[in-house]
């Protein structure tokens, strides 16, 4: 609408001026206003236009002693769930294709490239939020895990993401 708004504006100046019959010191002066306008709305730049997308990286790590792994980097417009972000995520490789049930509480992950939550044996998928890339050598501990599920859990430019399916024990309180 802006756009709009302000290609209309400019347009009106130039008809005007073509059709003024008014001075030459007052074509100057709506010269004057339509370039102080071009500078004001000057359209954004790459580095504004940047910001509004977010860049983070989504890992999936299988078993608790993390036998396979598997990154993807995404960019997505600010204020994306990560629910959105796996989808985009598996539109792009369908390793990372997923599915979910739809709960009072939002989207509840049961299954990540075909690999499908075991209730009997208590392996689940569960999802931290990190700062750097997860290190199967440094697991990250509980208070990493997001304290959301994805349908609230909104991406952050630089953050590193991880759906890890791996044994839980409900006995200890499940988390
Ligand atoms: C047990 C439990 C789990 C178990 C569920 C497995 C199972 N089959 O029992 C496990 C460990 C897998 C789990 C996982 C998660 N959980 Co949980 N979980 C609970 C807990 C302690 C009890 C739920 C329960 O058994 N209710 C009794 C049964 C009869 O009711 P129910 O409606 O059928 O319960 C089901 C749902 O609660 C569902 N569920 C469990 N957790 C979550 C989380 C989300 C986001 C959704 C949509 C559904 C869901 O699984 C239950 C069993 O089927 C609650 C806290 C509480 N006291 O309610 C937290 C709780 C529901 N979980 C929570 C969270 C955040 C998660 C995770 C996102 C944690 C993470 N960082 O990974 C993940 C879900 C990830 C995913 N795969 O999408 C939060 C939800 C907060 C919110 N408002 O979004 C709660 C409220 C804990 C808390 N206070 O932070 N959870």
């Amino acid at each position: 609408m802006g756009y709009v708004y302000e290609c209309s504006f400019i347009c009106s100046i130039i008809i005007i001026m073509s059709q003024s019959r008014v001075l030459s010191c007052g074509r100057l002066l709506l010269l004057g206003l339509l370039i102080t306008h071009l500078i004001n709305n000057a359209h954004p730049t790459n580095e504004a236009k940047n910001s509004e997308i977010v860049a983070y990286a989504y890992t999936i790590w299988i078993g608790s002693n993390v036998t396979e792994e598997l990154t993807i980097l995404l960019n997505s417009p600010v204020n994306t769930n990560f629910y959105d972000a796996m989808i985009q995520a598996a539109e792009l490789d369908s390793r990372f294709a997923f599915e979910a049930k739809d709960t009072p509480l939002g989207h509840y992950i049961t299954s990540i490239s075909g690999i499908k939550e075991d209730v009997k044996k208590n392996v689940y998928w569960l999802i931290y939020c990190l700062p750097d890339h997860p290190d199967p050598n440094q697991k990250p501990g509980e208070e990493l895990m997001s304290p959301v599920g994805v349908d609230f859990l909104i991406v952050k430019n630089g953050a590193h993401y991880l759906f890890w399916y791996r044994d839980v024990d409900l006995s200890k309180g499940a988390h």
